[in-house]
C-alpha cells in the first residue's frame, strides 16, 4: 500500500540533494560525496517507524540539459493546463533514451505522484539559469517546496528567497548538516503543508517521530547503564594460573593484565555500538583528534582525570560518598609515576592489604585486586573508575545524537564533551557514586540502576 507521502529531492548536480535525503530519512547509506553527479540513478528511501514507511524521499540525479527541455517542452502551442501532459509526453518520448537520462530519471518519480523538493546552495548568488529548472517544475503542477542548503554559509538566502517564491508555494532554510531534531521536525510539518490531504496525517506522525524518539533515549540510557554494570563488575578468571610457580606467575602477569585491559575496552565499544545501531549509524569511525588525549583507550589510566572527576574532586567525592579513595587518585596526588607505570604495563609498588598474596601486591596495578584462592583478577578497584566510564559514554552519546546521517566525517568528540562529569554538582558526584557503588554490589535490578538510568537519560535529553 503506497498511501504515505512521496517527495522527489531535486535540483542543479552537487547541492546536497542526497545529504537531505540521508538527514530526512536518517540513512547513513545514501550516496553522498563531492563530486559532481554522483547520483545516477533516482532512489528511494523510506523514514519508518515501527516497519511502517512515514514518507519515502526520492534521491534523484541533478539536471543536466534544463533548457533544452524546456525548449522541447516549449515547442509548439502549450496552454497552461496541458503543461504536465506535455511533461508526461516528454518522459514518453525521451525514457529508455541517453539524451535526456537525468531529465528522465528525476522528472518520472514526480510524474508519477510525489512532491517536489527542489534543493539550492544559498551561500552562492542567485543566477537566472536556475529559471529553467524551476520552470520545468511548474510545468509538472505537483506541490513544490524548496530547500535553501547554506552549504558554505546564508550570505545569498534572502536573494534566494525573493526568486523562489515565485515558484514555490513554500521556501525554508535547511542545513542537512547540522540541523537539529527539532529543526528535522520543524522541516517535516512543511512537507505535511504541501498536500492539504495529508497534513493532519504527517502532523501524527511527527508525534510519533517524537515519541519514538524519547523511547529510544531511554533505551540508550539502559545499554549505558548496563555497559557500566558490565565493566565495574568485571572479573576475570585466571585459574590455568594455579599450578603456576611463583616466579612464572610474575611472568606471565602483564599479559593477564593486558587481557583484562583488552576485554574492558571490547566491552565499551560494544556497549557503543549497541546505541549507534539503536540509532541507525552503520559506519561510524571515532575522531578524537580536537582533543589533547587518546579516546580509544578506556584502560589508559593516565586519561582518568580527563574523563571522570580529577583528582582533588576524586578526594572530596569519596569523602561523601562514605567510599575509599580512589588508589589511583591517592597515589595520583602525589605525583604520576604510579600511573605512567599503570601504562606501560609496568608495575607498581608500595601500596598494601589490597591483595591475597603479599609478594604479587606490587606486582599488579593500584585498580586490580587479585584473589589468589579464586584466581580472580578484578573488579577495578578505583572510585574514579564509574566518572571515567559514564563520561566517556555520555561524550560518545552526545556526539553521536547531534550528528547528521549525512555527514561523511568522522565522530568528532570534542573537549566540553569529554569534560562532562567534573562539571556537575558536587552534590551529583556524590550521589552518583554511591549508586555506582550499589549497581556494583547489588546488580541491574535495584533502585540505584533506576535512578541512574533516569540521570543519563536526562542528560541525554537535556544536551541541546
Ligand atoms: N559544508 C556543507 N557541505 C555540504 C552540505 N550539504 C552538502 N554538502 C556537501 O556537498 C557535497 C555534495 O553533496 P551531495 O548530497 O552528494 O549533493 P547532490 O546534490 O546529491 O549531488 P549529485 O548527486 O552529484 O547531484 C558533499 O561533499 C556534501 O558533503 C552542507 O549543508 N554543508
Ligand atoms: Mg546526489
Amino acid at each position: 500500500m503506497n498511501d504515505h507521502p512521496v517527495f522527489a529531492v531535486v535540483g542543479h548536480p552537487n547541492k546536497g540533494k542526497s545529504s537531505v535525503v540521508a538527514a530526512l530519512t536518517q540513512n547513513d547509506q545514501v550516496k553522498i560525496s563531492p563530486v559532481s553527479g554522483t547520483t545516477r540513478v533516482s532512489q528511494r528511501f523510506a523514514l519508518k517507524l515501527d516497519n511502517k514507511t512515514v514518507f519515502e524521499l526520492v534521491d534523484t540525479p541533478g539536471f543536466q540539459r534544463a533548457s533544452k527541455c524546456l525548449a522541447w517542452l516549449n515547442d509548439g502551442h502549450v496552454t497552461a493546463d496541458q503543461r504536465p501532459e506535455r511533461v508526461r509526453a516528454f518522459l514518453e518520448s525521451f525514457s529508455g533514451q541517453e539524451k535526456f537520462i537525468d531529465e528522465v530519471e528525476l522528472l518520472t518519480p514526480i510524474i508519477e505522484g510525489a512532491g517536489i523538493i527542489y534543493v539550492i546552495d544559498g551561500s552562492l548568488p542567485y543566477s537566472p539559469e536556475y529559471e529553467t529548472e524551476m520552470e520545468i517544475l511548474r510545468w509538472s503542477g505537483s506541490p513544490r517546496l524548496a530547500l535553501i542548503n547554506p552549504i558554505g554559509g546564508d550570505q545569498y538566502v534572502e536573494q534566494w528567497q525573493q526568486a523562489l517564491n515565485q515558484y514555490f508555494s513554500l521556501v525554508r532554510v535547511f542545513d542537512p548538516l547540522h540541523a537539529s531534531f527539532d529543526q528535522h521536525l520543524q522541516l517535516l510539518r512543511t512537507f505535511g503543508q504541501l498536500d492539504t490531504h495529508k497534513t493532519a496525517a504527517f502532523d501524527h506522525a511527527i508525534e510519533e517521530l517524537e515519541r519514538y524518539r524519547q523511547l529510544k533515549l531511554k533505551q540508550a540510557a539502559r545499554i549505558i547503564v548496563e555497559t557500566l554494570y558490565n565493566l565495574i563488575t568485571y572479573q576475570q578468571s585466571n585459574s590455568h594460573l594455579e599450578r603456576l610457580a611463583k616466579d612464572k606467575l610474575a611472568a606471565v602477569m602483564p599479559d593477564e593484565i593486558a587481557q583484562f585491559n583488552r576485554q574492558l575496552n571490547k566491552m565499551e565499544r560494544e556497549g557503543q555500538q549497541q546505541l549507534e545501531a539503536l540509532f541507525l549509524y552503520h559506519q561510524l569511525e571515532a575522531d578524537s583528534s580536537r582533543l589533547k588525549v587518546h579516546q580509544s583507550e578506556l584502560m589508559d589510566v593516565t586519561q582518568w582525570s580527563f574523563w571522570g572527576l580529577d583528582k582533588k574532586q576524586l578526594v572530596v567525592v569519596s569523602a561523601g560518598a562514605g567510599a575509599a579513595i580512589g588508589l589511583l587518585a591517592d597515589a595520583g596526588l602525589g605525583g604520576t609515576s604510579l600511573m605512567t607505570g599503570v601504562v606501560s604495563g609496568g608495575f607498581v609498588g608500595g601500596l598494601s592489604g589490597w591483595f591475597g598474596v603479599d609478594w604479587l601486591k606490587d606486582k599488579l596495578p593500584a585498580w586490580m585486586p587479585f584473589n589468589n584462592e579464586t584466581h580472580l583478577l578484578g573488579p577495578v578497584n578505583d572510585s574514579n573508575f564509574s566518572f571515567v566510564v559514564l563520561g566517556r559514554a555520555l561524550s560518545h552519546a552526545r556526539a553521536m545524537l547531534a550528528r547528521s546521517h549525512a555527514d561523511q566525517n568522522k565522530l568528532s568528540i570534542d573537549h566540553e564533551s569529554a569534560n562532562a562529569m567534573q562539571s556537575l554538582a558536587l552534590k551529583d558526584q556524590v550521589r552518583l557514586l554511591k549508586q555506582c557503588r550499589q549497581l556494583q554490589r547489588d546488580g541491574l535490578q535495584v533502585k540505584a540502576s533506576e535512578k541512574l538510568r533516569d540521570w543519563v537519560f536526562q542528560q541525554l535529553v537535556d544536551h541541546k
